[in-house]
């Protein structure tokens, strides 16, 4: 029987079109900028997104710390949810790196800050104060269900930090699942932003890396930065030739990974024990708990599911995020469900 793996979208293998490409790739040395390969994955990344230059790197990680660094001096403050990855989950290397001071916002749980706490949060011009320079979002949001912001949401950001002369940065880690379940492209939802980060990494089935995209005065910023932060990598066009064909082949099918997240909702919701934090998953997540009248927990279930092939992960907080992939298919969906029903009793 063969493993199936909900922990993540990030535990994808490349697929076998991938394998060739990077088989066949052309390849030279990135740090003096002549890997054709690395080139070309720039060149097609910036477009799709709408902004003028674009930069290759190791992880989604490194995108969003080189890009905060970037925006940001020492002492100055970024102002993002108390939710966000940048916050939670980057090891604090905006402040370990850059001297970056979050200020964070409680996340809306739509994945949204608002925006009136927002504005108060800029701090006026005070030698007390930091300096507000940059505002983070996340879209998709991550701990928020996956939940896609609305191009109207981001543009309100936009204009409120552009009004008070600050950056906006969008960790779009999983901004083609968000273009693709709001019907827009992800050149309208980046718009709003001065940069952007998207990962290869995830749905998208690239083993290997992320790109930032922005103007060229700040790719250039965040070129430099990479090679302090060790992200100069030499023949990365071995990487990149999965990015291509990634961007040409694996943006509109991430609709049907949505449809088997709902698939997967609607066969959990009614299994006494079990909750769905949020009643309709918004693209690829299904976050789900258990109540004491489950005759297990989050733990027990991950052991149990393990000895069937069903690789799951459990929070902290008693919960379980399954995510749906590529290597996901209608057959793993109904396994899934099924062995759900007969642990917890139905
Ligand atoms: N997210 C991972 C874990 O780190 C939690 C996951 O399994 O979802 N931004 C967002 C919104 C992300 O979800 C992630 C990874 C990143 C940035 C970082 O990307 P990598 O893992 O490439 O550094």
């Amino acid at each position: 029987m063969e493993n199936v793996d909900f922990r993540s979208d990030t535990v994808t293998l490349p697929t076998p079109e991938m394998r060739q490409a990077m088989a066949a790739a052309e390849v030279g040395d990135d740090v003096y900028g002549e890997d054709p390969s690395v080139n070309r994955l720039q060149r097609m990344a910036a477009e799709l997104v709408g902004k003028q230059a674009a930069l290759f790197v190791p992880s989604g990680t490194m995108g969003n710390l080189a890009s905060i660094l970037a925006h940001c001096q020492r002492g100055d403050e970024v102002i993002l949810g108390d939710q966000s990855h940048v916050f939670i989950n980057e090891a604090g290397g905006i402040a370990a790196f850059g001297g970056v001071q979050p200020h964070t916002l409680p996340n809306e749980s739509d994945g949204t800050l608002d925006l009136k706490a927002i504005e108060s949060a800029i701090r006026h011009d005070d030698v007390h104060y930091p300096i507000s320079r940059l505002i983070v979002l996340e879209n998709t949001h991550n701990r928020c269900g996956g939940i896609p912001l609305t191009l109207e949401y981001s543009r309100a950001v936009g204009e409120l930090a552009h009004e008070h002369d600050l950056k906006f940065h969008l960790d779009g880690a999983r901004i083609f699942n968000a273009a693709v379940e709001l019907g827009v492209s992800a050149a309208d939802l980046a718009a709003p932003a001065d940069s952007v980060t998207f990962c290869l990494s995830k749905g998208l089935c690239v083993p290997v890396g992320s790109v930032i995209c922005g103007d060229e005065a700040f790719i250039t910023r965040a070129h430099r930065i990479r090679k302090a932060l060790g992200g100069g990598m030499r023949q990365a066009g071995i990487l990149a030739a999965a990015g291509i064909v990634a961007l040409n082949s694996m943006i509109e099918r991430l609709a049907d990974d949505h449809r088997r997240a709902r698939l997967i909702a609607d066969g959990l919701r009614d299994i006494p024990g079990l909750s769905l934090r949020y009643e309709r998953p918004a693209t690829n997540m299904v976050y789900i708990d258990f109540t004491p009248q489950a005759n297990i927990d989050a733990y027990g279930v991950v052991e149990a599911m393990r000895e069937q092939g069903i690789i799951l992960r459990a929070s902290g907080d008693g919960s379980i995020r399954l995510v749906v992939h590529y290597w996901i298919d209608d057959d793993a969906v109904e396994r899934l469900i099924s062995y759900f029903k007969r642990l917890l009793g139905r």
